[in-house]
């Protein structure tokens, strides 16, 4: 082989690594991406240890190095999460985000949960979030692309929620407490639990027994169980509320609040995820990352030089 094919042949090989690296081939959008598919076929409060691979969407957000919130993977680019964990908490460089992995503390020698670790770019919140309950979601721009496989599957979301409404088949996840005041025990296991759709009126009714003067706006959808004994906790903040559909997972909502854990008439609130669907297409769509010049910049010689050798070479030859 001629010395100017090769160097061609070095370039053609060079230049879509280098791209892949970039991202700049795979646009990870929202849509039409496959979303929803759960693989693996069969404590929060009231939960039990999930199966691997059960809820390949579900994050473990990481501040600090330990467990802080959960998120939802959206697509390659995108996890979503609730806007009130990243008030105090710093810039995007102090999270990181760790995928298809059962455990919120895996041991040091856990490769496999050090390999799925991925970090943030950017972290959004929702314009008009003013620091409590409403407008509770915030969106996280990877600085990688994922590599999905069986355990690290995106979920879908809906422009609306309506027709999931007293829905049964719906579940949270999380690695949160399992009762007030008491943390998940090791080996630190993604608890799910199964929960009802309460409406909107209903919900507002029971929190006025006997007695709370607070409104649950459109935002908000709650969920539970109206005696207390499937809810969410804190550390469960962030995480993905799920129903299947016709054999796809929809995410409607994101664990955002609630009085207490577990308690009668007091339901967990979530924030309602349709409600803010035009607003996370919008971001998601723009998923190309903000590439990094260096790995391009070192290619730039070989590109400028590729010519210039098959020029030589072609005079050398007799
Ligand atoms: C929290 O502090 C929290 N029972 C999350 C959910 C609920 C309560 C508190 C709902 O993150």
């Amino acid at each position: 082989m001629g010395a100017p094919v090769a160097a061609l042949l070095l370039v053609q090989l060079l230049v879509p690594v280098e791209l892949e690296m970039l991202g700049l081939q795979d646009q990870g959008r929202l849509f039409p991406e496959p979303c929803g598919h759960q693989n693996i076929y069969p404590r929060i409060v009231g939960g039990k240890d999930s199966v691997l691979g059960r809820w390949p969407w579900q994050v473990s957000l990481r501040f600090h190095k330990g467990h802080t919130c959960g998120g939802s993977l959206l697509n390659r680019r995108w996890v979503l999460s609730a806007a009130h964990c990243f008030v105090k908490h710093g810039g995007p460089s102090k999270w990181v985000v760790q995928l298809g992995e059962p455990s919120s503390r895996p041991s040091l020698w856990n490769l496999w949960a050090f390999y799925h670790r991925y970090k943030v770019q950017d972290i959004i919140m929702y314009p008009h979030f003013k620091g409590s309950s409403f407008n509770d979601i915030a969106l996280l721009r990877l600085t990688s692309s994922v590599t999905y496989n069986k355990y690290i599957q995106p979920i879908c979301v809906m422009a609306s929620s309506f027709e999931f409404q007293n829905w049964t088949n719906c579940w949270v996840t999380g690695w949160g407490h399992i009762r007030e005041n008491k943390e998940l025990p090791p080996p630190y296991t993604l608890q799910e639990v199964q929960v009802t759709i309460i409406n909107n009126s209903r919900c507002d009714y029971l929190f006025q027994q006997p007695d709370f003067f607070y409104r649950i706006g459109d935002g908000m959808i709650c969920a539970g169980s109206e005696d207390g004994s499937h809810d969410t906790c804190k550390g469960d903040s962030g995480g993905p509320l799920t129903c299947e559909k016709n054999g796809l997972w929809i995410q409607i909502g994101i664990v955002s609040w609630g009085v207490g854990c577990g308690r009668p008439n007091r339901p967990g609130v979530y924030t309602n995820v349709s409600r803010y669907f035009g607003w996370i297409q919008r971001l998601t769509a723009d998923s190309t990352p903000k590439p990094d010049p260096f790995p391009l910049l070192l290619l730039l010689p070989l590109l400028w030089a590729a010519p210039l050798v098959q020029l030589a070479c072609a005079q050398l030859s007799p």
